[in-house]
């Protein structure tokens, strides 16, 4: 063999040996992990539409996508799920624009239309709001729920939109709202809700129409306050270099999951909202009904206030979040 054949054979070889090293590792860089948590409490209402996705995902995205759901507010506590996406700690949440309105306060504005997500998908609301989300190194990828409404659920009886004197846990959504009523308000997690109430931290709290009873409020529940209001909101959020990193097949993938969600959401909450309603009547939870005039009173203040609370925290987004989402 003359030398340079030899060297041609070694390169050769040396080559072959590099590229049987290199295939494993080029299979493994396909596939992503997404490290995932749950703002909700595990197994609870609002973290199901979530926990059947992550099984979904992770059975069809073998070689491509996991996701590593590491738990829901014991792992990382639900008010700060947002900083954890932002500082990348996990790249998913699943999550409601209103836990994260402490980095997003423009979020909440998908809470005060009466537009669906689709259509918000199709006149550009949501890559509206993903450019202010990006700003902050977040994604709003999907939504995981719809479809129902939020009340004031109190163990004090209210017979007008005037709350003064009563104690109402919130999340940020209502935060405006229930101080225009004269509600002393207290920002607690979903999952210290029934404590706060079995304490008389609280009178009473905000929550959409369903998914007490997983949590037993029922039992520390008397009454629900007719009629709802806003549109109740639950959502993946992703760390925004995450979510540009992925590739294309990655991203086809979670766009497919992200429309099967989308589309099953409303049908699903509505059908659980009759069953929930008539389990509320069983459980003894009595209706207290405004009549029409008080009823518009408390809606108006609702919109209203919940519209001034996202301008006031986002001069520059906020006017233009109202003129799209109200029309
Ligand atoms: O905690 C809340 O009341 C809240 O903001 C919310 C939003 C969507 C679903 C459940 C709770």
């Amino acid at each position: 063999m003359s030398p340079n054949r030899f060297k041609r054979h070694t390169l050769l070889g040396l080559c072959m040996a590099a590229a049987a090293l290199a295939a494993p590792l080029a299979a493994q860089a396909q596939e992503i992990t997404l490290k995932a948590v749950n703002a909700f409490q595990e197994g609870t209402y609002y973290a199901r539409n979530f926990e059947r996705f992550v099984k979904k995902v992770n059975d069809e995205g073998k070689g491509l996508i996991q996701i590593n759901y590491i738990g829901g507010p014991k792992a990382i506590p639900t008010f700060e799920q947002g900083n954890a996406l932002r500082s990348g700690v996990v790249d998913m949440s699943n999550t409601t624009t209103s836990f994260v309105a402490g980095i997003v306060p423009e979020g909440l504005a998908i809470n005060y239309t009466n537009q669906t997500m689709a259509e918000m998908r199709k006149n550009g609301a949501i890559d509206y709001l993903n450019k202010i989300m990006m700003e902050k190194g977040l994604y709003y990828y999907a939504r995981t729920g719809e479809g129902v409404q939020y009340y004031i659920y109190s163990n004090k009886r209210i017979d007008k939109a005037d709350l003064t004197g009563l104690k109402l846990r919130i999340a940020p959504i209502y935060r405006d709202f229930f101080q225009k009523l004269g509600a002393n308000v207290v920002q607690i997690a979903p999952g210290e809700v029934y404590t706060a109430l079995e304490r008389g931290v609280v009178d009473g709290y905000g929550w959409p129409l369903t998914g007490l009873f997983d949590q037993n409020w029922q039992k520390m529940t008397k009454f629900r306050v007719e009629p709802g209001f806003y549109n109740a909101e639950v959502s993946l959020v992703v760390n925004l270099d995450v979510w540009k990193k992925l590739n294309p097949k990655q991203r086809e993938l979670l766009q497919k999951h992200m429309l099967e969600l989308e589309a099953d959401n409303t049908a699903y909450w509505k059908k659980n909202s009759e069953d929930e309603v008539k389990r509320q009547d069983q459980a003894g939870i009595q209706v207290i009904k405004f009549d029409p005039a008080t009823a518009k009173q408390y809606l108006d203040k609702a919109y209203d206030s919940g519209w001034a609370g996202v301008i006031k925290n986002s001069p520059e987004y906020g006017p233009k979040l109202k003129q799209a989402l109200t029309k």
